[in-house]
């Protein structure tokens, strides 16, 4: 089983991140179905495009387009697979970068210390000996047209083979390559082949970078639409993130308690009058004065347990946090607007960094959110303090107490 040395601080994170963010989704149960057509072999190919809405929390949750490129819900949607049927999940946009899909038996797989699918490990409680021969359902990695591992339960991809070698060593690190390398790589995708008969549970697909992204995949029955087992077993044991309407507005998570005026605040932080400035600025300014407003505010802590460490990562986190709502605030505003991330056009390459910033800090915030937990420290210790009077206030006031003096 591919081992994620943060695997276990991750899991006991998660406990942290679920309490920041009260407002939070149901997952949907209805599975959604893939777009099927009949093969060159003659046999049913079914493909959904892998998506992400990045605007739906923190790190985005994925969204996905099955049959008649339907959209299936932009967050973490219910999927409905037939047993024994090649599937093709598609990783085109941009949306996908920092975030190769995975499928597991349980929730986040490998990032919560459990099991994936892969050639060595049966289907739980299926009593299948395929582990012996590396021959268990276990996704197949693509990139650009070439298949990247050894092993194949897949005919219609390479030759059918045991091996423990299924192409993900390959395809992750892709991933995390500056933006532009890895979009020029060509086309990613992952193709699935559930092939164990006895096996009938829900299982997951999730993101091999960042947990809490994980949605159900459940088997359809023999008419391949409805669920084989209507119950959701597994259960997913977070809930998903929900940014409330202010939040949205700016594009945000967890910036809306911020409004000003705020007593932990300056009254202001962009200090022009925006009254001439066009409504997007405008809109733009304001939440950049909230989501300051959010970060300093989180960015005065005490020095939990004496460590350096834990100041170090309380007074990161909310710089990472509003970094990346920076960013996502300038997406909705239309600045990263580019047909062409390989143009060298000023939006353009915002689009690029914005993107790298966006992903690349959120797994960085859940790195610091794992060693909070390792080194048992708290994952906050806010303080409350009020913002000071501003120097020229301070200045007149000593002015008149001296003045004060003097007359004495
Ligand atoms: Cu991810």
């Amino acid at each position: 089983m591919k081992f994620c040395s943060i695997s276990i601080l991750l899991a006991i994170a998660f406990i942290g991140n679920a309490k920041a963010n009260p407002q939070q989704e149901e997952e949907t149960t209805e599975p959604c179905l893939a777009d099927c057509v009949v093969g060159g072999s003659g046999d049913l190919e079914c493909t959904f495009e892998v998506r992400r809405d990045e605007l739906a929390s923190e790190l985005g949750y994925f969204e996905f387009r099955g049959a008649g490129g339907v959209n299936c819900g932009s967050t973490n949607p219910t999927l409905g697979i037939m047993k024994g049927v090649t599937y093709f999940f598609k990783q085109p946009s941009t949306g996908n970068y920092f975030h190769p899909i995975g499928f597991a038996y349980y929730p986040d797989g490998a990032l919560d210390d459990q099991p994936e699918l892969e050639p060595g490990i049966a289907p739980p409680g299926s009593g299948s000996d395929c582990g012996l021969t590396l021959s268990c359902p276990a996704p197949m990695y693509i990139s650009d047209g070439v298949y990247l591992g050894k092993y194949s339960n897949n005919a219609d991809i390479a030759p059918v083979n045991g091996d423990e070698d299924f192409g993900l060593d390959a395809y992750e690190p892709q991933f995390k390559y500056p933006l532009l390398d890895w979009k020029s790589r060509g086309t990613y995708k992952v193709g699935l082949k559930f092939d164990d008969n006895v096996f009938e549970d829900d299982f997951f697909y999730f993101c091999h970078v960042h947990k809490f992204m994980s949605g159900r995949i459940k088997f359809l029955d023999g008419n391949g639409k409805d669920s084989l087992r209507p119950k959701n077993d597994p259960i997913i044991p977070y809930k998903y993130q929900q940014p409330d309407a202010y939040d949205r507005s700016c594009g945000a998570t967890g910036i809306s308690a911020y409004q000003l005026p705020n007593d932990q605040c300056p009254s202001k932080f962009v200090c022009e009058s925006m009254e001439d400035e066009k409504p997007s600025v405008k809109k733009f300014a304001e939440c950049i004065d909230t989501m300051n407003c959010a970060m300093i505010t989180g960015m005065t802590t005490k020095v939990n347990k004496g460590s350096a460490i834990a100041l170090f990562n309380h007074q990161m986190i909310p710089h990472h946090q509003q970094a990346i709502n920076m960013c996502k605030a300038l997406d909705i505003e239309g600045s990263t607007e580019c047909d062409d991330i390989f143009t060298e056009e000023p939006q353009c390459l915002l689009k690029v960094l914005c993107q790298e910033i966006i992903n690349v800090q959120n797994a960085q915030i859940q790195t610091m959110r794992g060693i909070l937990s390792a080194l048992d420290l708290d994952q906050t210790d806010d303080c409350v303090v009020p913002i000071a009077k501003s120097a020229k206030s301070k200045k007149s006031k000593s002015r008149k107490s001296a003045k004060g003096i003097k007359r004495d």
